[in-house]
């Protein structure tokens, strides 16, 4: 995929980076053509994609754009010079702590930062204000596996590799879409498979999804039960004899009070079958595949982690591993997929409020004296800073009066939304730094600082198995941004800590970074870069991905740990932890009888603000939706595409009903990506509740009790046009971008009296495209009698803007209005079918799905080609419609759409 720019970057060579997305830290090379497009390649060196790249890998190059940008400083609203923003933001963070302590000040940051930046951040709050109230989005992501590793192993470790995951005769999933959530890494398990299909692959998640749809067995367990579920294993293994009794003796302890707690809650197949709701046959088999097979690898992700016992269910995970000795060598292993590109770093440098730098622990006063040695720091923060969830109460009550928020958008993702919404409305200084304008949390900064988005900026991430590589810049640096590492050394020399903040590159700081996780370490600390702490600028450019520990002796890095039995506790053994499985903390009743489940979709990255600008990832799931169980539906009396409000204790969407049955009865599946610039209430994460973890304060995302109620509109309408138009706030909306314009839904409930006058109102807003006349012109269709009325409006020839209303939805044909806002000029026929929509219409609320986004196949095109081949094989598909032949992510959904034909 490519794009137009003239932004290249000095020379125009290749420039390897890395993908800025998923954990799994696919290899990029970008290439400036002579055309002055950037050409988006999958790297074949590295060692994590070895070419490939997914569907939002591959569309990188069409988010190099500008649109959107935030390109200026802004303070108070109006554009301000750097040193005028960057004076308020020291200024405000110093009046704070003067007037309400070091702890009424707070950094929100975010896994998608590069280490660099992240190092900085947590320096200047730890070591320099001397609070720990700094904490991330990973603290919605990877903190029960964080609190997990910490517990079995001594250290936040992830001991395998990727390998392993080819090498593994058993992969179990457990709480993992990794066909649209790490589809690189999917792919490469997929293709073990294929060259020796006896290898097996279980998936544990209550959702059928296009992970579930290839595997062995598909365990679609009762939300929350994965405790059980692991504990009974456990048991098992130990009943079987599976256990490894050297490796238990000798590497580890607490095994004996794990399998008291697993045998007092799980003793038996048919009580786990109960628990988790599932049959005790597919149990028995998926117990019986873990017996048998030494090369098992246990991936897992959110489905285990979001949740108010996500520490406990990674631990019950662990210690099947660790009870069979099945870790750190080839082909086995539990492993923690990440889900940022540097949810892994963000935890070396000690990101989260209950850490420390370079994996020291704050708790422990011999590290805090290291660490405050070594950054010749004032003092070092002693005590944890509040976890997100208590971060945005605090700030709600007014205890946190100033927070800075730096690429993450926590008005959409942090559960119990409208709280931390009104938590920001509420407090006196709010800085946010992202590379865009319009988000639902810049849309409440006092403060707003430019960032340097992927391909302008310098850096390093480190994947799912510890695995650095640089993200290099190809592109210049737009207008005014720039990078968050130098925001943040600004704003600490303006604070008075110049002499501890002396960088002036990604480079300086990385090097710190290396020597302070070598300091003092002498092999005590798994988390070891000595080897890098004196790489030269030239070295820090070229450098090679590589699996961290990298000790001085040994510059290849290491691909595996603990494979010795040797782990990073004191006495060097792993531990087993007794879990008491427990059930999510709210559960479903009469006023809320449903529960809500919530996460990704194939094409969209969160929260839109990069791939919610591209047209193809956008038509693949156009419109959110809530997954509705069939008998639900028609207790509801809800049908496919009908408008609905979910509702919860803690607030409410308005989105459309998909029917089906990829959830069970009793669930609904939304997914997390909607935001306020997209639709009128498609943020989740009002809907969810704000339980966390214990031990992890991780919030139970995937667990919260709601009600469906089915919403009658008075009137849809569809809506075209060029520009984003303003909507009136009682109707309902959804926007979906299209290549040069949007298409809105919409639904109303009161009566309009004069459609004519109330089209032109809206449609009237829309901005003209340079090289148009400005003369508007307006053709008009009303049937009273049918209810139904269509307006366009054109500027000579050119369409800027097309209606229309009726009782249903009218979308027209697929393809056709791209075809009419393509077009300089309508044609006659084209001009004369603008208001004869019904007769091309499929009259369908839903959008014909985008499949394959590389050759932008549509779900249609697919199940006509099916039915034409008269062969239900995904490589006849591909031969026919070129489907599934670039990238691959949609191989899951072409071999379903093929399967339900076959
Ligand atoms: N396309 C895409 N890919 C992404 C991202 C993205 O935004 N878009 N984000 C990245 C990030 S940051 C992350 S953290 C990862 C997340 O990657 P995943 O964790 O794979 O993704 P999710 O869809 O959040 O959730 C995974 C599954 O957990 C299931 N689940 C829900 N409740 C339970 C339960 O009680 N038990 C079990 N066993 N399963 C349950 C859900 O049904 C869901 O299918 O994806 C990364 N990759
Ligand atoms: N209901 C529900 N909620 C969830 C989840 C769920 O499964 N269900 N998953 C949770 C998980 S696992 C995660 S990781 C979070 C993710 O949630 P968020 O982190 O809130 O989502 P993003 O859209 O990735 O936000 C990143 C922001 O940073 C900006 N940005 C990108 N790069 C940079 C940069 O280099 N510098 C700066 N300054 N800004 C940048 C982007 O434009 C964007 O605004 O959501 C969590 N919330
Ligand atoms: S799998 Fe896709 S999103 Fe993840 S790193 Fe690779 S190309 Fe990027
Ligand atoms: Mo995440």
């Amino acid at each position: 995929m490519s794009t137009r720019s003239a932004r290249a970057a000095g020379p125009t060579a290749d420039v390897r980076t890395t993908c800025p997305y998923c954990g799994v830290g696919c290899g990029v090379v970008a290439r400036h053509e002579p055309s002055g497009a950037v050409r988006i390649t999958g790297d074949p060196a590295h060692p994590a994609n070895h070419g490939r790249l997914c569907s939002k890998g591959m569309a990188l190059g069409e988010t190099l754009g500008l649109a959107g940008r935030l390109l200026y400083p802004q303070v108070g609203g109006r554009r301000a010079a750097w040193d005028e923003a960057l004076q308020t933001v020291a200024d405000g963070f110093r009046r704070t702590i003067a007037a309400h302590g070091a702890r009424s000040v707070a950094l929100y940051v975010s896994g998608q930062w590069l280490t660099e930046d992240y190092y900085v951040a947590n320096k200047l709050m730890k070591g320099f204000i001397g609070s720990a109230n700094i904490d991330t989005n990973s603290r919605l992501c990877m903190a029960s596996s964080v609190a997990g590793h910490r517990r079995a192993f001594g250290a936040d470790v992830v001991p395998g590799c990727y390998e392993d995951l080819e090498l593994a005769r058993l992969v179990v999933c457990a709480g993992s879409n990794a066909a649209w959530c790490h589809p690189v890494l999917f792919q490469r398990i997929r293709a073990a498979k294929e060259a020796d299909p006896a290898r097996r692959m279980v998936v544990i998640d209550p959702r059928r999804t296009a992970t579930s749809e290839g595997a062995d067995l598909h365990l679609p367990l009762r939300p929350g039960t994965d405790g059980w579920l692991f504990n009974g294993l456990l048991a098992y293994l130990h009943a079987r004899g599976c256990g490894d009794r050297a490796f238990v003796e000798r590497c580890t302890t607490g095994a004996d009070a794990a399998l008291e707690a697993a045998q007092a809650s799980a003793g038996s197949i048919a009580l786990v079958a109960e628990r988790c709701g599932l049959a005790p046959a597919a149990v028995e088999a998926f117990y019986r595949w873990f017996a048998e097979t030494p090369e098992t690898v246990t991936l897992y992700s959110q489905g285990v982690h979001q949740s108010s016992s996500g520490s406990d269910k990674v631990n019950a995970i662990v210690n099947c591993h660790l009870l069979t000795g099945r870790i750190g060598r080839p082909g086995m292993g539990p492993f923690s997929l990440t889900g940022q590109p540097n949810a892994m770093g963000g935890r070396e440098v000690g990101g989260l409020a209950n850490q420390l730098a370079a994996h020291l622990a704050l708790e422990d006063p011999g590290h805090r004296a290291l660490v405050q040695r070594f950054w010749n720091a004032p003092a070092v923060a002693d005590a944890p800073g509040l976890k997100a969830v208590e971060l945005f109460e605090a700030i709600h009550r007014g205890e946190v009066r100033a927070v800075w928020i730096m690429a993450t958008n926590p008005v959409v993702s942090l559960p119990d939304a409208d709280r931390v919404r009104e938590a920001l409305r509420r407090c006196p200084l709010v800085v946010v730094s992202d590379c865009y304008r319009d988000t639902d949390t810049a849309d409440l900064a006092q403060i707003l600082l430019p960032a340097l988005a992927w391909g302008e900026k310098e850096g390093t991430v480190t994947n799912s198995e510890r695995r650095i590589s640089r993200q290099r810049a190809f592109l210049q640096p737009p207008a005014e941004a720039r990078a968050d590492w130098w925001q943040l050394t600004q704003v600490a020399r303006r604070l008075g800590f110049a002499a501890a903040f002396p960088y002036e590159s990604a480079c300086d700081v990385f090097r710190e970074h290396a020597a302070l996780s070598a300091y003092e370490n002498q092999g005590r600390r798994a988390f070891d870069l000595s080897g890098l702490c004196a790489l030269s600028p030239a070295a820090y450019q070229a450098l090679e991905p590589v699996q961290w520990p990298v000790h001085a002796d040994d510059a290849a890095g290491t691909v595996r740990l603990y494979g010795d039995g040797r782990f990073t506790t004191p006495d060097g053994r792993a531990r087993l932890v007794p879990v008491a499985p427990r059930l999510p903390v709210h559960a479903p009743d009469a006023a809320y009888p449903l529960v809500l489940n919530t996460g990704r979709l194939r094409d969209q990255w969160h929260t839109m603000t990069r791939t919610g600008r591209v047209a193809t990832l956008c038509r693949h799931t156009p419109v959110p939706y809530a997954d509705l169980h069939p008998d639900d539906a028609r207790a509801l009396r809800l049908a496919d595409g009908q408008w609905v409000r979910l509702e919860s204790r803690w607030g409410h969407v308005v989105t459309q009903v998909r029917v089906g049955d990829r959830v069970a009865r009793g669930s609904v599946f939304v997914p997390m990506h909607w935001t306020a610039q997209f639709s009128s209430a498609g943020r989740v994460g009002s809907l969810v509740n704000p339980v966390t973890d214990p031990v992890s304060g991780q919030p139970e995302s995937k667990h919260t009790p709601v009600r469906a109620v089915p919403l009658e509109p008075a009137w849809q309408a569809m809506l075209c046009s060029r520009t984003v138009l303003g909507l009136p706030p009682d109707v309902a909306w959804i926007r979906v971008r299209e290549q040069g314009y949007w298409r809105t839904l919409l639904a109303g409930f009161g009566p309009v009296e004069d459609w004519h006058a109330t089209a032109r109102r809206w449609l009237g807003a829309v901005e003209l495209p340079a090289a148009t006349g400005t003369g508007q012109d307006w053709i008009a269709y009303h049937d009273p009698k049918a209810g139904r009325f269509r307006v366009a409006l054109l500027s000579g020839h050119r369409l800027l803007a097309a209606l229309s209303v009726g009782a249903a939805l009218e979308v027209g044909a697929e393809g056709w209005w791209d075809a009419a806002f393509a077009a300089r000029q309508l044609s006659p026929r084209q001009r004369a079918r603008l208001l004869s929509l019904g007769a091309s219409g499929n009259g369908a609320g839903v959008v014909d799905p985008l499949i394959c986004a590389c050759h932008r196949v549509a779900r249609s095109a697919i199940v006509d080609a099916v039915r034409r081949s008269g062969r239900a094989e995904p490589g006849e598909i591909g031969r026919l419609t070129g489907a599934g032949t670039a990238c691959g992510s949609c191989l899951p959904e072409i071999r379903t759409l093929t399967a339900q034909a076959g």
